[in-house]
């Protein structure tokens, strides 16, 4: 609690451009929400490097992830948007609660598994204790809530745990944090394959829907989407990739299965997925608008950031000293 209101955080890697999954299964709550809550959104670039990145890529990457929670429609004033890199006490929290850790524990982490998977020649002890990092990021600020896709799910319930297991030593010196998780979109799925989940750094980019996609690209990619040959707009488990359309149409119109059903009912999907294209079209121009006005905006961009660092550190330079005496390290001399 700050004041009178609760904490919420949440964070996106600046790896790959953000798709329409991230928008729809996090981004979009974190607009919805940031007027209830003291907000920490953050671009975490220290969990990007689990990962090999090109560093001039990825100066950039995070850059524009910044602007666009900016262009998403979240206010810099209000809402503390920033850099974990800029701010120590995440990688010092991290190191802590490594002790707190069990092996076991990130052993089981789907993420983990895919990641290494696919990284085959670079699993690194990094991508092993992410969640951790990930854990500190949202313990530094109390947060009372984190919004994520249902991809996160895991990870958010091994930071309670964490928490947990320190408050049961130390005293209540952490927040437990609850996951929100949304309604549509919180698994928006590939075009190209609707049994996986739309993917940033998936090679298949007709799967993705990229945020910045043009207005012609995204019709392509949403004609070209994977369906079946049932033929009829229902919302069923069988039909996974008109279910996944029909989910995106919802969270881009906010109307509900139901009405999209008997909005098409008797019509084909050669009139439903241009219909879902330009539904997402209309959705997204108002941030592709936004985002090239603040390209042009070094200065201000550059305003922002300085002084969310600075607030962002206060904030968690709090927890972090708490943390610290409670396990016993020496007192700083002043
Ligand atoms: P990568 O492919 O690099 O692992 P990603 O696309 O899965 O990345 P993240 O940076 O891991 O994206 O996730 C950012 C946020 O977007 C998280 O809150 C995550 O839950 C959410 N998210 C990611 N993909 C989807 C999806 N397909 N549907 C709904 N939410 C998603
Ligand atoms: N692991 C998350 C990104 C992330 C995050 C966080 C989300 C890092 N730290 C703290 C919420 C709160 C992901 O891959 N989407």
């Amino acid at each position: 609690m700050i004041g009178d209101e609760k904490i919420l955080f949440s964070g996106m890697q600046a790896t790959g451009n953000l798709t329409l999954g991230n928008y729809l299964g996090a981004l979009k709550n974190w607009v919805s929400l940031a007027d209830e809550y003291t907000t920490f959104y953050c671009v975490v670039d220290e969990h990007s490097i689990t990962v090999r990145q090109d560093p001039a890529e990825l100066r950039k990457r995070a850059r524009n992830l910044l602007m666009l929670y900016i262009a998403a429609g979240i206010d810099p004033e209000k809402n503390c948007i920033y850099y974990q890199s800029h701010v120590s006490g995440h990688a010092e929290l991290a190191w802590i609660l490594n002790c707190f850790t069990y092996m076991g524990e990130l052993q089981r982490m789907t993420q983990f598994k895919d990641k290494s998977a696919k990284h085959a020649d670079n699993i690194n002890a990094g991508l092993f204790t992410y969640p951790v990092l990930m854990a500190a990021d949202i313990l530094l600020y109390q947060a009372d809530v984190v919004p994520v896709g249902k991809d996160q799910q895991q990870h958010l319930e091994i930071t309670r745990d964490i928490a947990q297991r320190f408050n049961s030593i130390y005293g209540d010196v952490f927040t437990i944090p609850e996951g929100y998780y949304g309604k549509a979109g919180a698994r928006i799925m590939s075009l190209q394959d609707p049994d996986k989940k739309m993917s940033k750094s998936d090679e298949n980019t007709n799967g993705s829907i990229y945020l910045m996609d043009d207005p012609d690209t995204i019709m392509r990619k949403f004609k070209r989407a994977v369906t079946d040959s049932v033929g009829s707009i229902a919302y069923n488990e069988e039909q996974a990739g008109i279910r996944n359309l029909i989910d995106i149409y919802c969270a881009c119109t906010d109307k509900t299965p139901e009405e999209v059903v008997r909005e098409f009912d008797g019509k084909g999907y050669g009139e439903f997925k241009p219909a879902v294209g330009e539904a997402v079209v209309s959705r997204l121009k108002p941030l592709q608008d936004e985002f090239h006005r603040l390209e042009k905006e070094k200065g201000y961009i550059d305003s922002i950031i300085k002084n969310n660092a600075e607030k962002a550190s206060y904030y968690s330079n709090k927890t972090l000293r708490k943390v610290q005496k409670k396990i016993g390290f020496p007192e700083r001399i002043r």
